[in-house]
C-alpha cells in the first residue's frame, strides 16, 4: 500500500504532479497534512510520519521514504509503464538518477544560497555556484528540448520546480526560461496547482 503525505503549495506539490503525470492517483492514498511555513503559519502535523515533519513523505507498506529524488525514483520504478523515466538499469536511467541527485545535492542548494546572499569559499568549492549550475542546464537543453533529450521526464518535473515557484531566481537565459514555461504548461501541473489553491483557500 502506498500513502503520500502532501501539504498544498509546497515541495510535495511536485510529487502530486508526478502522480498526475503518471496517472497513478488511484493507486495512492493521498493524505493532506499541515507543515510549519516560512511566514510563521501552520504547524507540524502529528499524522505526518516524516522524521522531520516535512513533506513529501511516501509510505510504502509501512516503510517511510523521504526526499523528492528518492520518491521519484521509487514511484517511476514501481510503475515503469508511466513513461516518466528511462528503463531502469539503462544508461539513460543512470543519467536520469544523476540529474535527480544533482538537483537535491547542488541545484536547490545553490539557488537557496544565492537567494539568501550567502558566499563562502567552502560553498564555492563544494557546490560551485548558480551560474555554473545554469550552464549545465543549458548544455542539456541545447540537445533538448527536455533535460534527457526528446522526452519530458520526471527530471524536468523536479529540476524546473524552484524556478516555477521563484520566477526571480530563474537564470536570465531564454533557453532555460522557455524550458521552465514548457514545464509549467503541463496540464498535470495545472490540475495540481488548482487543487492546491482550493485546499489553501479552504
Ligand atoms: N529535501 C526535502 C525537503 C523537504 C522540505 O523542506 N519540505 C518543506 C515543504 S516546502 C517542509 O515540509 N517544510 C516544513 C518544515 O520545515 O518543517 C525534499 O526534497 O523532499
Amino acid at each position: 500500500m502506498l500513502t503520500l503525505f502532501h501539504s498544498p503549495q509546497s515541495r510535495s506539490s511536485a510529487i502530486m504532479t508526478l502522480v498526475e503525470e503518471m496517472g497513478i492517483a488511484d493507486k495512492i492514498d493521498i493524505r493532506i497534512v499541515t507543515i510549519p511555513r516560512i511566514d510563521g503559519s501552520g504547524q507540524r502535523d502529528p499524522a505526518n510520519p516524516h522524521p522531520e515533519g516535512k513533506v513529501p513523505a511516501l509510505v510504502h507498506d509501512g516503510r517511510v521514504i523521504t526526499e523528492r529524488a528518492a520518491i521519484i525514483l521509487h514511484l517511476t520504478t514501481l510503475f515503469p509503464e508511466s513513461g516518466l523515466a528511462p528503463k531502469v538499469g539503462s544508461p539513460d536511467w543512470g543519467a536520469f538518477a544523476g540529474w535527480l541527485a544533482w538537483y537535491q545535492g547542488v541545484l536547490e542548494p545553490v539557488v537557496i544560497f544565492e537567494g539568501a546572499g550567502l558566499n563562502h569559499p567552502w560553498l564555492d568549492a563544494t557546490f560551485r555556484d548558480h551560474k555554473q549550475a545554469a550552464a549545465r542546464l543549458r548544455t542539456a537543453l541545447e540537445r533538448g528540448p527536455w533535460i534527457l533529450g526528446d522526452s519530458y521526464s520526471a527530471a524536468d518535473l523536479l529540476l524546473h520546480a524552484p524556478y516555477a515557484w521563484f520566477a526571480e531566481a530563474t537564470p536570465d537565459d531564454p533557453m532555460i526560461r522557455d524550458w521552465v514555461e514548457r514545464c509549467k504548461a503541463r496540464p498535470a501541473r495545472a490540475r495540481v496547482m488548482e487543487a492546491d489553491a482550493a485546499r489553501m483557500a479552504a
